[in-house]
């Protein structure tokens, strides 16, 4: 038997491939246009494991619609701005731009070996000057319409590391890394309002619910977090303006017995008397250790301090104490709430701590929550509410409250989301500067667009570290520039935007990646826009996308885009794991795709990963088997060797059972790449084979001409996954390369067709005339030809047909 050299033939094609450029997408190709994108990589080391799965589920599409005729774009590039590049560089005694543009090349060469059909001339890195001129671009445009703005808040920050920290980073009041007590930094940062898209974002999803995974929509509701509700103004004692809170429960008005402020909101130092400052303070000085976490976890004790002061209930003029605590929290809602100890858990426990009252105002038929300590948050009997008493309708009752509310001027419905505005400055180097100057005169002023991009100063040799002041403050000579606008003395903006902000609008780029008149040429846009598929990992549910939908709908509003929404669907995979648990270094189950594509070769790696299962699900190396996978490869190269009818040949005659397996497969193939069972592909192809070695060995032989395209169907199918040895196969075959544009295979719908059935005619009850007839045959069919028959017309004989009865595909009974 041949041996098959995979090495050699991957040797082989790769340059052959780089000659034909066979995946270039033409904008003015008069075929259907196809957008298939697949998540871009950070450039941390080599590709691994993870980008060998995405790439070869994400491949399986992109190549199908070429061989279907479609003109595909599938560009690729790389997210080369950010922590995780900066943070290895530092780490490795590295500039952060030779770390990153080093790992580029290797991840670039090793995709080309991948054999992945990226368009390489739309390649693009977020960190070059000729894509973060644009990011710049449009950061002003945003600016420019109320969209980008800066604003002071407190944030996290750890003394000894001297740098802000995320939430997450914040563990039991601790710095994770250092271990000391994290406090809050009132400092000023710039953000996106993405707020003002809150409706919109939200509204979409309903359109994307068919195409878009479900736990990616749920992810995006949950996180923009839409609830209705009433902003209720309560007077207080001595003071003009009123504590307006934020409430989904206006119904229980009647069982408000205090208020609570967030104590770290500007409001409760506000309000707190003079008498009650020092505890205030103090209490004060302690939530600011808190993470938010933390904060809303209804297990912890409740702590808070009475702010001295006291407001008055709208609806039944109650005087009722005013609180300050942590578990309201200063950024949702007004920051304040009207507490219903008898209906809010949290409300409950605080006012059992206090000694604070509590009343019923929905009777539930459950225990009384004053005497249980349990609140009760159901449906009942209004009681205690005055007008309301005696109704049980939740929604009447909030009607109810709220018309009451808006007619005395005390109240108003209104809507909340939790979405919170985009935080998108950052303390470091490796990222986009922001475009912003600013100067003792003037402020705020934006960098004329003429002079964008606002180049990254390289600072070769300086210390990168955080230190919570960007690097770039500290570079005198980039820092330091006359005012754009009055040209007298002014500093840059030295803070750096965060990466998620490169990767909202990459998407966008690659529809003329080498544009220079704007972020992208609004006609290209239109070509390509939307991508048909996103391809990639679920752990960017939230945020990178829904900052990519952002962005879309404000380039709509602009009138750059005639989307409002990026991604037409969108395919999440598993992640490669190992010995049942995740890779890593401390476990030592890693495994190296480098290893795996030297041992078995790029195919092999490739059809094991798309044959592994369902492409949501994760993927075990230990069950898996790339030996078998390549043994597999071999049996279908084989296939090539053996035909010995001349290309060209017609495939009539031929082994008809055969040819009805291959118009099966190739016809079911579709469908199932259509519906992402990519898997189920694999195991057709795996079947196509072997029933064609069946018919090579033991049946028509190799000269059938059913045989010779029973393998050129597979290999065909098989460039989906296992490019080189397809190509090697259609070689084999006689034909010219790329197997990779020949077309999807024919097929005669005839042979798709079930061996006939019979159908039986009777008349009165006796069987008259026998018909072979297809299995699917329609009612109205069967009967047109069971009447028309000649057996059946000369029994009926002219006599009247009262009645027909048909059940197809097998009985005709005809009346008379
Ligand atoms: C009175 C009330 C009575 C409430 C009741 C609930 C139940 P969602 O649905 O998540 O929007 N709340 C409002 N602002 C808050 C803040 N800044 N920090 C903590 N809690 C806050 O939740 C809205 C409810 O959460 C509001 O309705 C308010 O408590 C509380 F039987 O008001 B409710
Ligand atoms: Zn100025």
């Amino acid at each position: 038997q041949e041996t098959y050299d995979i090495q050699a033939v991957q040797d082989k094609w790769l340059p052959v491939w780089e000659r034909l450029d066979p995946f270039r997408a033409d904008d003015d190709s008069p075929r259907e246009k196809k957008y298939a994108l697949t998540m871009f990589p950070y450039p941390s080391g080599d590709l691994h494991m993870g980008h060998a799965e995405v790439t070869a589920l994400h491949d399986v599409i992109a190549r199908y619609w070429w061989q279907r005729g479609y003109e595909v774009m599938n560009p690729m590039g790389w997210d080369s701005f950010g922590l995780p590049a900066e943070n290895a560089a530092i780490r490795n005694n590295e500039h952060p731009a030779t770390y990153t543009y080093a790992n580029i090349e290797t991840q670039y060469e090793s995709f080309k070996r991948y054999a992945v059909s990226f368009d390489w001339s739309r390649r693009l890195h977020t960190s070059d000057p000729e894509y973060y001129r644009w990011t710049q671009w449009l950061f002003l445009k945003f600016r420019e319409r109320g969209l980008a703005y800066r604003k002071n808040s407190p944030v996290n920050w750890c003394p000894n590391d001297q740098t802000v920290l995320a939430n997450e980073q914040v563990v039991d009041g601790r710095c994770e890394r250092c271990g000391a007590e994290v406090t809050k930094r009132e400092l000023t940062q710039w953000y996106f309002r993405i707020t003002e898209y809150a409706q919109e974002l939200l509204d979409c999803l309903d359109e994307l619910e068919p195409t878009w995974p479900a736990r990616v929509v749920t992810a995006q509701r949950n996180w923009i977090g839409r609830s209705e509700g009433a902003h209720v103004h309560f007077r207080v004692e001595g003071r003009e303006e009123p504590i307006t809170v934020y409430t989904t429960r206006p119904d229980t008005l009647y069982g408000a017995t205090f208020m609570v402020v967030a104590a770290d909101a500007k409001l409760a130092a506000e309000l707190v008397t003079d008498e009650q400052r020092p505890a205030y303070e103090a209490y004060l000085e302690d939530v600011r250790k808190e993470s938010e976490i933390d904060r809303l976890s209804t297990e912890r004790p409740k702590t808070g301090v009475f702010l001295g002061v006291h407001a008055v209930n709208p609806v039944n003029g109650e005087r009722i104490p005013v609180w300050a605590s942590d578990y309201v929290l200063a950024d949702y809602g007004t920051g304040a709430i009207m507490a219903v100890p008898a209906h809010d858990q949290r409300d409950l426990d605080f006012a059992r701590k206090f000694g604070l009252p509590v009343r019923r105002v929905v009777d539930t038929g459950e225990p009384n929550p004053e005497e249980t300590g349990i609140a009760t948050t159901g449906d009942g009997v209004y009681v205690n509410s005055g007008p309301l008493d005696g109704m049980t309708d939740k929604a009447s009752g909030i009607r109810a409250i709220i018309e009451r509310l808006e007619a005395d001027g005390t109240g108003e419905g209104t809507v909340n989301f939790r979405l919170r505005d985009w935080l998108l400055s950052r303390q470091r180097y490796w990222g986009v500067p922001i475009p912003i100057v600013h100067c003792e005169r003037c402020g705020e002023v934006a960098v004329p667009y003429e002079q964008l991009p606002v180049e990254l100063p390289e600072l070769r040799g300086a210390d990168l570290k955080p230190k919570g002041v960007s690097p770039l403050a500290a570079a005198e000579e980039w820092v330091n520039v006359a005012c754009p606008s009055c040209g007298g003395p002014a500093r840059r903006d030295s803070d750096t935007m965060d990466t998620f902000v490169d990767s909202s609008w990459y998407f966008l780029r690659y529809c003329s990646p080498h544009y220079t008149d704007g972020p992208f040429d609004v006609e290209k846009a239109k070509t390509w826009m939307p991508a048909d598929i996103y391809v990639g990992g679920v752990e960017h549910a939230v945020l990178h996308l829904l900052y990519a939908r952002f962005f879309t709908k404000v380039l709509a509003d602009m009138g750059m885009l005639e989307v409002r929404e990026p991604f037409a669907s969108q395919l999440n995979q598993g992640i490669v794991i190992n010995q049942g648990k995740k890779m890593s270094k401390s476990l030592g189950n890693g495994v190296s795709l480098g290893d795996q594509l030297a041992e078995f070769g790029v195919d092999a790696v490739r059809v094991t990963l798309v044959f592994a299962g369902p492409p949501e699900d994760d993927i075990d190396w230990a069950d898996v088997s790339p030996a078998g996978s390549l043994r597999f490869l071999q049996r279908a190269w084989r296939l090539s060797g053996d035909v010995t009818s001349a290309p060209g040949t017609p495939p009539e005659g031929g082994d008809v059972a055969l040819r009805r397996v291959t118009a099966h497969t190739v016809h079911d193939a579709a469908e199932l790449v259509e519906s992402y069972r990519f898997n189920v592909m694999v195991a057709r192809i795996m079947e196509l084979v072997n029933a064609t070695r069946k018919a090579i060995d033991s049946g028509a032989g190799p000269a059938d001409p059913a045989v010779r395209e029973a393998a050129e169907a597979v290999a065909i199918l098989l460039s989906l996954v296992a490019p080189y040895t397809a190509e090697e196969m259609w070689e084999r075959l006689g034909h010219e390369p790329t197997v990779a544009r020949a077309g999807w295979p024919a097929v005669d719908p005839a042979l798709l067709v079930e061996e006939s059935v019979t159908a039986v005619v009777q008349i009165q009850g006796k069987v008259k005339a026998r018909l072979e007839v297809a299995p699917d045959i329609s009612e109205a069919d069967l009967e047109r030809l069971a009447l028309a028959d000649p057996a059946v017309a000369k029994a009926i004989d002219g006599r009247e047909v009262r009645k027909v009865i048909v059940r197809a595909p097998k009985l005709v009974n005809v009346v008379v």
